[in-house]
C-alpha cells in the first residue's frame, strides 16, 4: 500500500531546513493559501522527500512532491492518487465488466477473458484537472493541489475500441459512459442525488482511438487498489477525470451523458456566440512546471543553478519552454531534454546565473506546443476551479 508522511510541512525536516524555513517565513509569500514551506536541501535527491503528500485523508487524496521529480516514469508508489469516494474492494475472481446500451451484443467479461485479448502498452501522462488549484486566489473549492497531481506511467491493457467492436456499437450511438465501482454521497454543494457512482463519458470519436485503454497493468505491475484494481480506463491526452478507475460497466448511449461528474463537476464555460455554455472538460492544456527550485528554496547568489522541470500538452507536444528569472520581464529559452514522447511529459532545464544581489526573486516557466498554444499569464475565470494552466510564479530566496 501507499506510504506517505503525514504532512507536507514535515518534508525533509532537519535542523538546517527548519531554520531556513523559519527564515523563509519572513519573506513575503506569494499567496496566503500556499504556505507549505517544507523542502529538501538544494542538491539533495528525491529520497529526502516524502513519497506522497497527503491532501485529504478520507477519501484518500495524495500528491506527488513535484520538487523531487527525477524520473521520466513515475514509480507506482509515488503516483498521485485522486479519489472521490472510498476505494472499493474488488477481487480479480469475481470482477466482471458489463458492456450494454446501444450495442448489438451486450457483454459480461471476466478478467481472464479481457486479459486474453490482444494488449497494447502505452506511456501516458495523467494530470488532475484541479492540479495547481492551491495557487488560486481567492481560494477555490476542491482539493488544494499544488504542483504534483500529475504523473507519467506505462500502461498495459486492451484498447477500449476492441471491446466496443466485440459488442458492436449500434448506429446512432454518440458516447461511451464509463462507470466505476466506487460510490458515495456528495454532501457538500452541489450535492449528489443520494448515493452515486463515479462515471464519465467519452465521445465515440475519442473512445475509438487506439491509445484509449482498459488498463490492468501500471509500469509492468498489477494495478494497486488506489489506482483502480483490477481494471481502469486510461484516456491519454485528457485530464485525469476521464480515466475511470475500478471500471465495472460501459454503457453505449445515443445521447450525451449528463451525469454528476460530467455536468456539475469537471466542466468549464465555453463561449458560444457570446453565450457562456458549460461543457465537460476534455483535453489537457499546454503547461510547464518547475521542479527545482522549489517555492521559497534558498538559492546561492552568484552561481550557476540548474532550473528544471517538465512540460506537457495533452494530445499535442510541448515544443518550447521559456524561463524568466526576473518576474516575467524577460524570457530565455530552456533546453528540452530528449525527444518528445507522444502523450507524455518532456523534461527541460535552464542554467541560471544567479544574481550577486540577495533577496526574493520570482522565477517562471512558460511552455508552447506544436499547435502554437502558449500558457497564459493569468487563470481564466471561465475555467472555474479547473484547468489551472497559467504561468505559476515561484518565489525563491537568493542568499
Ligand atoms: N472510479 C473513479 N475513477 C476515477 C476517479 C474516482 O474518484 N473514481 N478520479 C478521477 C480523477 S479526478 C483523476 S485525476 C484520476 C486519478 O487517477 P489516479 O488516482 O490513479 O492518479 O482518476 C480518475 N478516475
Ligand atoms: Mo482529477
Amino acid at each position: 500500500m501507499t506510504q506517505f508522511q503525514p504532512s507536507p510541512v514535515h518534508v525533509g525536516v532537519n535542523r538546517r531546513t527548519f531554520l531556513r524555513d523559519t527564515a523563509a517565513m519572513a519573506l513575503p509569500l506569494l499567496s496566503a493559501v500556499n504556505g507549505s514551506l517544507g523542502m529538501a536541501d538544494p542538491g539533495s535527491d528525491s529520497s529526502s522527500y516524502p513519497r506522497l503528500i497527503m491532501r485529504e485523508k478520507e477519501p484518500e487524496n495524495l500528491e506527488f512532491p513535484f520538487a523531487s521529480l527525477d524520473s521520466f516514469i513515475t514509480p507506482n508508489e509515488r503516483f498521485y492518487v485522486r479519489n472521490h469516494f472510498a476505494v472499493p474492494k474488488l477481487e480479480a475472481k469475481t470482477w466482471r465488466l458489463i458492456v450494454e446500451g446501444a450495442v448489438e451484443r451486450p457483454l459480461e467479461l471476466a478478467l481472464d477473458a479481457l486479459t486474453k485479448m490482444p494488449s497494447h502498452t502505452q506511456i501516458a501522462l495523467l494530470e488532475c484537472a484541479g492540479n495547481g488549484r492551491g495557487f488560486l486566489t481567492p481560494k477555490a473549492q476542491g482539493v488544494q493541489w499544488e504542483l504534483g497531481a500529475v504523473g507519467n506511467a506505462e500502461w498495459t491493457g486492451v484498447p477500449l475500441v476492441a471491446v466496443l467492436d466485440r459488442a458492436g456499437v449500434q448506429k446512432g450511438a454518440v458516447e461511451i459512459i464509463l462507470e466505476g465501482a466506487d460510490e458515495g454521497e456528495v454532501k457538500s454543494d452541489p450535492k449528489s442525488p443520494g448515493k452515486i457512482r463515479f462515471a464519465r463519458s467519452l465521445p465515440l470519436e475519442k473512445a475509438r482511438k487506439p491509445e484509449v485503454l482498459l488498463a490492468y497493468r501500471m509500469n509492468g505491475k498489477e494495478l494497486t487498489p488506489a489506482h483502480g484494481f483490477p481494471v481502469r480506463v486510461i484516456v491519454p491526452g485528457w485530464y485525469g477525470m476521464a480515466s475511470v478507475k475500478w471500471l465495472t460497466r460501459i454503457v453505449v448511449t445515443d445521447r450525451p451523458f449528463q451525469g454528476f461528474f460530467q455536468t456539475l463537476h469537471y466542466t468549464c464555460f465555453d463561449r458560444y456566440r457570446g453565450l457562456p455554455t458549460l461543457v465537460p472538460i476534455t483535453e489537457m492544456e499546454v503547461k510547464a512546471e518547475i521542479a527545482r527550485p522549489a517555492r521559497n528554496e534558498v538559492v546561492p547568489a552568484k552561481t550557476t543553478y540548474r532550473i528544471h522541470g517538465a512540460a506537457w500538452a495533452g494530445e499535442s507536444e510541448a515544443t518550447k519552454v521559456e524561463v524568466s528569472t526576473d518576474g516575467g520581464t524577460t524570457w530565455a529559452e530552456a533546453r528540452l531534454l530528449d525527444k518528445a514522447v507522444p502523450l507524455s511529459w518532456r523534461f527541460w532545464e535552464y542554467d541560471w546565473q544567479t544574481p550577486a544581489q540577495t533577496g526574493a526573486v520570482t522565477v517562471m516557466a512558460r511552455a508552447t506546443d506544436k499547435r502554437g498554444r502558449v500558457q497564459a499569464m493569468k487563470h481564466d475565470p471561465d475555467r472555474r476551479n479547473y484547468k489551472i494552466s497559467h504561468v505559476l510564479p515561484m518565489t525563491v530566496e537568493v542568499r
